[in-house]
């Protein structure tokens, strides 16, 4: 499937700036927003400067648009202050701008802190209770929330994607379980288009990896299969020797260290 015109946010950002050459071919014209610098812009490519706290400014954004790949906003833990105006008014303002705009799919990067406080034991599916270990992870639930009111209500369809860990490489042991691939990454923004229906679902974004904590029997008729896996770098130096005690937060909940991580006060 082409699409028209993509809407990519944050894609000034890592993933933002990996999908954007990843996802260049399936789209005619790509338009690209954040705060921060967009370079080097293809021949289909735009970039909009644009704060998603403003909401004015995010309605002319969505404008055209078919479809939006939601990476912007805060992406760690952070003051309530700037999580509250860059993912809750920020995902906020995008709904609002779909529904408007007439805008009927998003997918929403959502992420793995938003379920961070179960235990590694526990095989979580999309039914789960949310059970976040941040600010950060708390602002993913009201986004995921969001995005199910504007279903029920709009029928504005949604990928509500909870990103493990995607990087080029596990950065230590814990992502030997979280890791996804840029391509299934790819391959799984691809696919939630494709979908003759998608309704509003929960997906676990990671690959195929030997070790997991998540199971994604619920969103198996989108059709996506990770293929990629984090067993190829198991062996690896920097991951052998990395020290775990199996009683310290970071180790015992799947959130890893942002379930120990300060609260920020403002
Ligand atoms: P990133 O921090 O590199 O990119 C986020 C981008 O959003 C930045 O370029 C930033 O300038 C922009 N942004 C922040 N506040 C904004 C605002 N008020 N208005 C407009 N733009 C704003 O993060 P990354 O790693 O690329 O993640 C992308 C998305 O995926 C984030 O929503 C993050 O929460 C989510 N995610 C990423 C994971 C990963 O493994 N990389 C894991 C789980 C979730
Ligand atoms: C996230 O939500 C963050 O955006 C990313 O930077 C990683 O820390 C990732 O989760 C993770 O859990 O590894």
């Amino acid at each position: 499937v082409k699409m028209k015109r993509v809407l990519i946010t944050g894609a000034a950002g890592h993933l933002g700036n990996v999908m954007r050459s990843r996802l260049n071919d399936w789209a005619t014209e790509i338009r690209l927003s954040d705060i921060a610098k967009v370079d080097d812009l293809k021949a289909n490519e735009q970039y909009v400067h644009c704060d998603l706290g403003d909401a004015d400014a995010v309605m002319s954004l969505v404008e055209g648009c078919d479809a939006i790949v939601h990476f912007g906003g805060v992406s760690t833990e952070n003051t309530f202050d700037s999580i509250l105006h860059g993912n809750i008014k920020g995902s906020y303002n995008l709904y609002e701008a779909a529904r408007k705009n007439g805008v009927k799919r998003i997918f929403f990067a959502s992420s793995n802190h938003v379920i961070g406080f179960h235990e590694r034991e526990t095989l979580l599916d999309a039914h789960s209770p949310m059970r976040p270990d941040s600010v950060y992870g708390l602002s993913k639930g009201f986004g995921e929330l969001l995005a199910q009111y504007y279903y029920d209500k709009f029928g504005i369809e949604s990928a509500l994607v909870r990103i493990g860990s995607c990087f080029p490489k596990p950065r230590n042991r814990r992502m030997l379980s979280t890791w996804l691939s840029e391509g299934d990454l790819t391959d799984l923004i691809k696919k939630v288009y494709a979908a003759d229906r998608l309704g509003c679902t929960v997906i676990y974004g990671v690959s195929d990896n030997p070790s997991t904590w998540w199971d994604n029997r619920y969103a198996k008729f989108i059709g996506w299969t990770p293929k990629d896996s984090s067993a190829v770098f198991e062996n690896e130096a920097y991951l052998q020797e990395e020290q775990t005690d199996p009683n310290d937060p970071a180790v015992r909940f799947q959130g890893g260290l942002f379930v120990s991580a300060g609260h920020y006060e403002d």
